[in-house]
């Protein structure tokens, strides 16, 4: 009957009870002097933006979007040459999703500021985000996947970034069958993807062939469990049609648990077996230049079915689980059971009893189920309705965001009972805790990611941006700081201490280390070539000019590549280009770095371009133009800057 009770709450309204500090003291608390810094990186996920936001905290000052999963018109990514492969899917080129979970790169369970990784959800995919430049470096397909929604999260050591499928589908590709042959032709995936550990490189590594149950969201253990990763599941009644209800009947679905260092070592003894698939894998090869796409074309499966070895378990748990979390020490599993009336809390230590013992109520498809009472230690009782995400401080308490009843609960590690609850504006997703997700969490502040905004700002017409709120954890209660509007729809975010990240971002691309095959190194060297129908721009900017800034002999039936260098070498000096009737975009070029933008001129006539970007006192005569005659004339390619 969840769902009824689901719906009920849904439109009761606003909670009542807004606790905060005396209006002086918390904004004493989130107040960053001007060009002072703040204390942490926040990342927010930008859910249907597909893309990554940065922010700083305790300030909440937006700090940076990074593109990720969709076009970018801003910078012109997406529409660059040199950023169009990262799109190419076995689905052509997709330029949008819808992104969820952020997940910093680890090393001994902490977060250490190399990389950040983040998901697809739509069309399956794991980006990965290089925190040197704030870019996006990489974006691997998973086949197999339909919603890789239980995904990136990585393992203690970034050995894995895990993915798995929401939805089950067909696991052979573009199987054609009847959609309520679901139990027969339908199966899960779990997805992992191991990381080079110098360069970040993902590469897909194998799945676990799984029953078609949704997979929804998973975590890596930490400490004495960080060679298990857990993933949640509802639907175990494999409904394919109103899920609403016809998923929502068994009293409880499952945490699965993997132990990914004996699934690896299956495969390398050659247990799995390769199975065809097409997946896209789109990286840069070096420093600069265009992104490579690669087609993957087979996969290594593990098939439960197949396999006498056990590596992977089912923990019965209430009742259509959202969220598993791993409390710091990795001992405490905590489940989000949304239509639960209590969190449910495994025990690690337990649940490898129970294993050892062979305490099994079953066995389905070669995955032992464990005995709830086995491996359970709490049940927090109280916890409100709809619970779902939960972070830790590491001084023995969780706080897990409750959907329904709009609140969140903070309870004892050790009591199991719930100790405060507060207030959150409205409807809660997840929440955030500054290293919260780590062995040693750094719990100073927690922002609650709401869904609804309605009252809380000036409004904007029908849909309002989704809200965040940032609360100081550091006492006994939580206290309300700050409510800020975000971009997108951020589920999940994750907060480092800037000292980790800030002294390694790059100030600029130097340009001995340019290695874009199209790069015009010496400001001198600005050229332009035909090869046939193509013209090739190979132009230079410094303050306040373009060099060339004047072409001639560009004829209909062209196109026109310019590749556009930033010859600047002082952090911060930023040119763009910008040319009249052009279908894509502007780009915008950070010192040191060269980018290739396109454009195919379809009328005669002279077409101005200029900087994009206010770049010096003189940026308004940083500006040029291009001459388009017809396709027989007999113009010849001429280019030139008045002074040369
Ligand atoms: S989800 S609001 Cu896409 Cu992580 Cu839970
Ligand atoms: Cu360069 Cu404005």
């Amino acid at each position: 009957m969840g769902f009824v009770v689901f719906a009920a709450f849904l439109f009761t309204g606003c909670p009542s009870n807004q606790r905060m500090l005396d209006s002086g003291d918390a904004a004493q608390k989130v107040y960053v002097a001007p060009g002072e810094h703040d204390e942490f990186y926040g990342f927010f996920s930008g859910g249907y933006s597909g893309q990554l936001s940065v922010w700083g905290l305790p300030s909440s000052r937006l700090l940076k979007v990074i593109p990720v999963f969709s076009q970018d018109p801003e910078t012109g990514y997406g529409y660059s040459e040199e950023t169009k492969p990262l799109f190419e899917t076995s689905y052509g080129f997709i330029p949008w999703d819808d992104s969820h979970h952020p997940h910093i790169s680890q090393t001994d369970g902490d977060a250490d500021g190399r990389w950040i990784f983040i998901n697809a959800n739509n069309t399956p995919r794991i980006a990965r985000i290089d925190l040197e430049t704030f870019e996006t470096k990489e974006i691997l397909e998973l086949p197999n996947t339909g919603g890789n929604h239980a995904s990136s999260f990585v393992t203690s050591n970034t050995e894995y970034v895990i993915g798995a499928t929401r939805f089950s589908i067909p696991y052979e590709k573009d199987l054609d069958v009847p959609i309520d042959s679901y139990s027969d032709e339908f199966r899960g995936a779990l997805t992992f993807v191991d990381i080079n550990s110098e360069t970040g490189r993902m590469n897909l590594d194998f799945q676990v062939v799984v029953p078609p149950y949704n997979y929804d969201l998973g975590r890596a253990g930490k400490g004495a469990s960080s060679d298990w990763v857990f993933f949640t599941t509802y639907n175990t009644e494999e409904a394919h049609t109103m899920l609403e209800v016809n998923a929502s009947r068994n009293d409880k679905d499952f945490i699965a648990a993997i132990n990914w260092k004996k699934a690896a070592e299956l495969v390398r003894e050659g247990h799995g077996r390769t199975m065809d698939a097409e997946y896209y894998h789109n990286y840069y090869e070096g420093k600069q230049g265009y992104a490579v796409s690669t087609v993957g074309d087979e996969v290594m499966v593990l098939d439960t079915r197949e396999i006498d070895e056990n590596f992977i378990y089912y923990l019965p748990t209430p009742k259509s689980p959202h969220g598993v979390d791993i409390d710091p020490t990795g001992e405490y599993i905590v489940g989000g059971g949304k239509l639960a009336t209590i969190i449910p809390v495994h025990s690690f230590s337990r649940m490898l009893e129970a294993i050892e013992n062979q305490d099994y109520d079953e066995v389905i498809d070669g995955i032992p189920v464990l005995n709830y009472d086995s491996t359970i230690i709490g049940e927090v009782e109280n916890p409100g309705l709809g619970p779902l995400h939960t972070e830790f401080d590491g001084r023995g308490y969780a706080y897990t965001s409750v959907y329904i009843s709009s609140e969140i609960v903070k309870w004892s590690l050790e009591t199991f009972e719930v100790v405060d609850r507060i207030d959150s504006y409205y409807s809660i997703g997840h929440l955030m805790i500054t290293g919260g997700d780590t062995r040693n969490p750094d719990a100073q502040y927690m922002v609650g990611l709401t869904k609804t905004a309605k009252d809380r700002y000036l409004p904007t017409g029908p849909k309002q941006n989704h809200p965040a709120q940032l609360y100081d954890i550091s006492g006994d209660r939580m206290e309300l700081l700050l409510d800020f509007p975000t971009i997108g729809e951020p589920h999940y975010a994750q907060a480092i201490r800037a000292d980790k990240i800030k002294d390694n971002v790059a100030q600029i691309y130097e340009m001995e280390e340019n290695d874009h095959p199209d790069a015009l190194l010496r400001i001198a060297d600005n050229r332009v070539e035909r090869r046939g129908n193509n013209v090739h721009v190979y132009m230079g900017s410094t303050r306040s000019h373009f060099r060339p800034d004047n072409i001639e002999g560009i004829k209909l039936g062209d196109t026109v590549y310019v590749h556009l260098t930033n010859l600047e070498q002082e952090w911060d000096v930023v040119h763009g280009i910008a040319i009249k009737g052009a279908q894509n975009s502007e780009i915008l070029v950070a010192p040191g770095q060269t980018k290739t933008i396109t454009w195919t001129p379809t009328r005669t006539g002279i077409y101005p371009f200029y900087c994009t970007a206010f770049c010096s006192a003189l940026h308004q005569e940083m500006q040029g133009y291009i001459r388009v005659s017809e396709a027989g004339s007999d113009v010849e390619l001429t280019w030139k800057t008045g002074t040369n």
